[in-house]
C-alpha cells in the first residue's frame, strides 16, 4: 500500500489526510509538533473508517522521522493567514519550519515527491527543493488547482449551472496577482465567453484573485481548509495514480514560458515521479506580461529566503 505523510494535522493537513483515507487509496501518516493532537486525529479518522467504508491506515506522530517510506509528503506545517495579513508576512515565520521538515524528508524519504501547500507556497516550493536538493519533478506546489476550483465554483454559481461542467485554469504565483484564464473556461467544452459577458467574467477573475482572503475576512480565525485540503489529496491521487491529469502546479521553471529559476504556477501533467511535463500554453502578450509579472514578486521572495538556507 502506497503512504502519503502529510507535515501539519491543523486545518488543511487534517483534510487532506481525512480525504486521501476516504478515498481509501493509500495509508495516511499526520506529523505535527503539537503533542497527541496528530495521534488523537488520526485515532478519530480511523474510527469514522467503518461509516464510511474505507480501511486504509491512518496514523499520528510527533516525529519527523515517521515519514518514512512514504510516496508522496504534503507539507501544510506552519502558520495560516490571519485578516489583514499577506501571504509574504508569512513568509519569515515559515521558511524556518519548511526548511526544518526538508532536512527531515531528505534524511528519511528521499525517494518521495514534496506536495508544498505552506504559504507563501511558492517560495516555501522553493525552499523545499534547494533544502532536500531533489530534482523539480518531485517538488510541486499546491495553489493552482484550489485558484482553478474557485474560478469553477464561482463561474458555476453565476450561470446557475453543474460546477462538474464547469473547467478553467488559473497559472501564476499564488497571490493577488495570479492569472486566470477565462478564454480557457469552459462549461461542457462551451466557452464561457459565450455564456456571460466580459463584465461577468471581469468581475469573477477578481474574485478568483481574492478568493483566500473572502474566507479569511469570513472565518477571522484562519484560512480556508475544505478546498485546500482536497486540492492537496487531489494532486497525490494524480501521483500515486499515474493518473497524468493536466493540472496547474507550482514548479520551477527552466527556461518555459521564459522564466528560469522561479516557482511559478504552469500547467503540467502530474502522475507517478510527480511533475512530468511542463506545457507550454500559447498565451497572448497581456497573459504573459501578467505570468511575468506574477513570477517576478515570487522571485523577490525566493531572494528573500536565499540567506536562511546558507
Ligand atoms: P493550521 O494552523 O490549522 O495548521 C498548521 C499546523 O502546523 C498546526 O497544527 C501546527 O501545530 C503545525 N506546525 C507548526 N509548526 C510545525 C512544525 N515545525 N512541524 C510540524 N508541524 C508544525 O493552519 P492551516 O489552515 O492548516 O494552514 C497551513 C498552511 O497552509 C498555512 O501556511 C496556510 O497559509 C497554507 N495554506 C496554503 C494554501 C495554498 O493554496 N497553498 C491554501 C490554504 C492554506
Ligand atoms: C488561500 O488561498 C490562504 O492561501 C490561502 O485560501
Amino acid at each position: 500500500m502506497a503512504r502519503v505523510t502529510v507535515f501539519g494535522a491543523g486545518n488543511v493537513g487534517a483534510t487532506c489526510a481525512h480525504v486521501l483515507a476516504q478515498r481509501d487509496m493509500c495509508d495516511v501518516t499526520m506529523i505535527d509538533v503539537v503533542e497527541g493532537m496528530p495521534q488523537g486525529k488520526a485515532l478519530d479518522m480511523r474510527q469514522s473508517g467503518p461509516l464510511q467504508d474505507f480501511g486504509v491506515e491512518v496514523a499520528g506522530s510527533n516525529d519527523y522521522a515517521a515519514c518514512a517510506v512514504s510516496d508522496v509528503i504534503v507539507v501544510t506545517a506552519g502558520l495560516a493567514r490571519k485578516p489583514g495579513m499577506d501571504r509574504m508576512e508569512l513568509l519569515q515565520k515559515n521558511v524556518g519550519i519548511v526548511a526544518g521538515i526538508s532536512k527531515a524528508i531528505r534524511e528519511h524519504a528521499p525517494k518521495s515527491v514534496i506536495v508544498m501547500v505552506t504559504n507563501p507556497l511558492d517560495v516555501m516550493a522553493f525552499v523545499a527543493k534547494k533544502v532536500t536538493g531533489f530534482p523539480r519533478e518531485r517538488v510541486v506546489g499546491m495553489a493552482g488547482v484550489l485558484d482553478s476550483a474557485r474560478f469553477r465554483a464561482f463561474i458555476a454559481m453565476e450561470l446557475g449551472m453543474s460546477v462538474v461542467d464547469v473547467s478553467a485554469m488559473v497559472l501564476g504565483g499564488h497571490g493577488d496577482s495570479m492569472v486566470p484564464l477565462p478564454r480557457y473556461a469552459t462549461v461542457n467544452g462551451v466557452p464561457i465567453t459565450e455564456l456571460m459577458d466580459a463584465a461577468a467574467i471581469a468581475r469573477l477573475s477578481d474574485r478568483t484573485r481574492k478568493g483566500g482572503a473572502e474566507i479569511v475576512n469570513l472565518l477571522k480565525t484562519g484560512s480556508a481548509y475544505y478546498a485546500p485540503g482536497t486540492s492537496a489529496a487531489q494532486m497525490c491521487e494524480a501521483i500515486l495514480k499515474n493518473r497524468r491529469h493536466l493540472l496547474p502546479c507550482s514548479v520551477e521553471l527552466n527556461g518555459e514560458y521564459g522564466l528560469r529559476d522561479v516557482f511559478c504556477g504552469v500547467p503540467v501533467v502530474l502522475g507517478h515521479g510527480g511533475m512530468q511535463k511542463v506545457v507550454e500554453l500559447k498565451l497572448s502578450a497581456a497573459e504573459l506580461a501578467e505570468l511575468g509579472k506574477s513570477a517576478e514578486g515570487v522571485r523577490k521572495g525566493q531572494e528573500e529566503v536565499r540567506p536562511f538556507l546558507t
